[in-house]
């Protein structure tokens, strides 16, 4: 037999010509990408009993969807194939069958009763937050977590820590190449034991958004004037970091809230709760300075083959490193404006310019300008109860809980002075602890 040629104008051909060479372009694109990256199917390796139950539920029904597809399909390929014209078979004449319709509608029933038993068992055990060990409120906020410990008195944020350098790569000459956590990096972890209960009480305090880790198997809604319940206990043996993101879109740096779990042993966990909740955030700071000091090693050991002209590059680069080494707590202090001035923009990074913009312009329509503002060159002390305080009715919300007295005076100094602001004038930490 022979089928037509299928013959197309030419400027469907050219289109069609051109579509084949995207689709290469793209395909091989698409799988060099995938050879770099870890890439693998299915959840995330489960390190919680319901985070298990959750893998072993959904291997199940997949199994079993399996094995409906290839009975299902194998049935209709071999009548079609057993049946085909060219046998000259003959085709049944009948047109109702209740035997028939019985069976189709009684078996895949049964499929779905027992695909239901082992998902609502799962389902209630996911439910049962009773009997846990300790219990932590998570708030969602646009656009970081809020955690607070409610068997003791830590709380804190958790603010996205990836570089700011990293995400805006609108300029390619200065495009810093993203790290290995792009996007997924905190400053602060939330702590958690292995082998204890946890249970979390989740709400938000703007808009919804999701708590979700994908290896505990939580994943909850955060709505506003609700509270959510779900909890976890993560396997002895399986501490380390796990990381989780917000998952129900929330606005606009929605992307940018992820979640970072610790997981430490019970023991290590009682400690870091009877330091006040300090001790890893030390740790971090630690392993910096350490971080510091092997590459100022290593350079000094560098100078000293070159000669007496690069150790003094090397007595020069010491004192930067310390300087760049974390203050101690700095209430004695005296501080200048430029060092205000630099703390202030560093807060802003992080903490401002989502709303407001990383060039002080803030958004039209939806959250206002720093640069030019005249609230924010306007009265001092009024510009202090603003930022420590939020404005009730707005998106502006209350950072005294977050930032400390030097953030808090390095950012108003900041804004009173930078994007061409020009009041002249320095909040110091003092003014700011005058009003806690
Ligand atoms: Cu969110």
């Amino acid at each position: 037999m022979v089928f037509p040629r299928m013959v197309f104008p030419k400027p469907v051909k050219t289109a069609l010509n051109k579509l084949a060479v995207a689709s290469t372009l793209l395909t091989s694109a698409l799988f060099s990408g995938l050879a770099q990256a870890e890439y693998r199917l299915n959840f995330q390796d489960p390190v919680t009993s319901v985070a298990r139950e959750i893998y072993d539920l959904h291997m199940l029904i997949f199994w079993i969807c399996v094995v409906i597809f290839v009975v299902v399909f194998g049935f209709m390929f071999y009548s079609i194939f057993a049946h085909r014209k060219s046998k000259n078979y003959e085709a049944a004449q009948f047109s109702h069958s209740t035997k028939v319709e019985v069976i189709w509608t009684v078996i895949p029933s049964i499929i779905l009763v027992l695909m239901a038993w082992p998902a609502t068992l799962v389902l209630i055990d996911m439910e049962d937050t009773t009997m846990s060990d300790l219990t932590i409120k998570i708030t969602g906020y646009q656009w970081k977590w809020g955690y607070e410990y409610l068997d003791s008195d830590i709380s804190f944020y958790s603010t996205l820590a990836t570089p700011r350098e990293q995400i805006d790569q609108f300029d390619e000459a200065n495009a810093v190449p993203p790290g290995e956590n792009y996007l997924l990096e905190v400053d602060n972890y939330l702590v958690v034991p292995s082998g204890r209960k946890v249970r979390a009480l989740i709400t938000a305090n703007d808009v919804i958004h999701a708590w979700w880790i994908p290896a505990f198997g939580t994943k909850k809604d955060a709505i506003p004037g609700y509270i959510n319940e779900l909890w976890f206990n993560v396997d002895e043996g399986k501490e380390g970091l796990y990381r989780g993101q917000c998952a129900e879109l929330c606005g606009k740096d929605h992307a940018f809230m992820p979640i970072v779990a610790k997981v430490v042993t019970g023991e290590e966990f009682d400690n870091w709760v009877a330091s006040g909740g300090t001790s890893f955030a030390a740790d971090a700071i630690a392993e910096a300075v350490d971080g510091l000091e092997a590459a100022v090693a290593e350079v000094a050991e560098v100078a000293e083959q070159a000669g007496d002209a690069m150790a003094e590059v090397v007595e020069a680069v010491v004192p930067a490193a310390d300087a760049a080494a974390p203050e101690p707590t700095v209430s004695a202090k005296t501080w200048t404006k430029d060092e205000l001035m630099e703390k202030g923009a560093a807060v802003y990074q992080t903490r401002c310019q989502a709303c407001h913009g990383p060039d002080g312009k803030g958004l039209p329509g939806a959250f206002p300008a720093i640069a030019g503002s005249e609230v924010v060159m306007g009265d001092r002390d009024a510009q202090i109860d603003l930022v420590m305080f939020g404005k009730a009715g707005t998106a502006m919300a209350a950072f005294a809980g977050q930032l400390s007295d030097e953030e808090m005076a390095g950012v108003l100094t900041y804004q009173r002075n930078a994007f061409g602001n020009n009041v002249g004038d320095v909040v110091l930490p003092a003014d700011i602890k005058a009003k806690r």
